[in-house]
Formats: C-alpha cells, structure tokens, sequence
C-alpha cells in the first residue's frame, strides 16, 4: 500500500459531477450533493439541463466504439441531469473515492453507488454519477460543460 505523505501540501482540485438521469429521476440529486458537502468539498456551479448528443458523445468520446457505447449515450439522453463543479482538497480522487467502482454490483457499501445504485439488468450500467477521473479530464470536461466558468 502507497502511504499517504503526511505534509502534502493543500491541492485545491476542481472536478466535474454529474447526476446522472437515473439519480434525477429517483430524486437522489439532494442526497448525492449531500454527500459531497458532508465530506468537505464544495459546490462551485451548477444546474439541471437536457444534453444535447454532441455534448454526450463529446464527453464520452474515449468509449466510442464500445459496445456499450450507444446504450450508454441513449441513457445519457433519456432525461435531465444534474450537472456540477466541485473544488476541494484532491477532490478528484476524493470523488472517484466516494462514488465508488462503475459496477454497482461491486461498489463498497459506504459509496454513493454501493449504497444506492441498482443494477437494473440493462445494456449500460447505471450508476447515478460521474466524476472526472484525472486531472486532464476535469479540465477537459468543465470546459465543455461550463465553458464560461473561470
Ligand atoms: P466511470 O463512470 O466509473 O468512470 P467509465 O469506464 O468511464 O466508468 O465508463 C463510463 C460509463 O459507461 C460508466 O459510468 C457506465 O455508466 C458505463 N459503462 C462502463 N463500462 C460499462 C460496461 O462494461 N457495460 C455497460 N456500461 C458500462
């Protein structure tokens, strides 16, 4: 196990969340948020809006070609998410820490997807959120998400 550096200095992150359409029509946007907050990271921007394709498939271009690919990008589709930008100390990795892994099924109880995700049997996984997953694609992600944001 890599040991945490016990004087690493304060890295303020900024990272891009989605409550994905499962989550905002199971009405969990306020206890995801909750979450969030209650583990120290703030909300800087957000709202809830309809994608457009492009934007989807635009920010999941790294899965083109998958076979999950479309289902993925219909899911995407098939109602509002909640989109937002979150800063705090490594909150990328914090995120990623608090969502848990993709597949419901293995997330950890504790996480945001082990303890309220459902596997519904589909062709795409639906998991209620996303969080960049480095540092790169945070940038990537809230310049085509919130391109107005500083
Ligand atoms: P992540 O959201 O945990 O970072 P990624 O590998 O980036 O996972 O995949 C993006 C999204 O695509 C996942 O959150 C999930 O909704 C869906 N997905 C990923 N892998 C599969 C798969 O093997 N089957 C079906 N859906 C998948």
């Amino acid at each position: 196990h890599a040991r945490r550096d016990k004087n690493v200095a304060t890295l303020v992150e900024r990272s891009l969340v989605l409550v994905k359409p499962d989550g905002v029509k199971r009405a969990l946007t306020g206890a995801i948020i909750d979450r969030i907050e209650r583990k120290g990271m703030r909300v800087i921007a957000m709202d809830l809006r309809s994608l457009p394709r492009e934007l989807v498939e635009e920010h999941y271009a790294e899965h083109q070609g998958k076979p999950f690919f479309e289902p993925l990008v219909s899911f995407m589709l098939s109602g509002p998410v909640v989109a937002m930008v979150i800063e705090g100390h490594r909150c990328i990795e914090a995120f990623r820490t608090l969502s848990g892994a993709t597949d419901p099924v293995k997330a950890a109880p504790g996480t945001i997807r082990g303890d309220l995700a459902t596997d519904v049997g589909t062709t795409v996984v639906q998991n209620l959120v996303h969080g960049s997953d480095s540092p790169a694609s945070a940038e990537r992600e809230i310049k085509l998400f919130f391109p107005d944001l500083a």
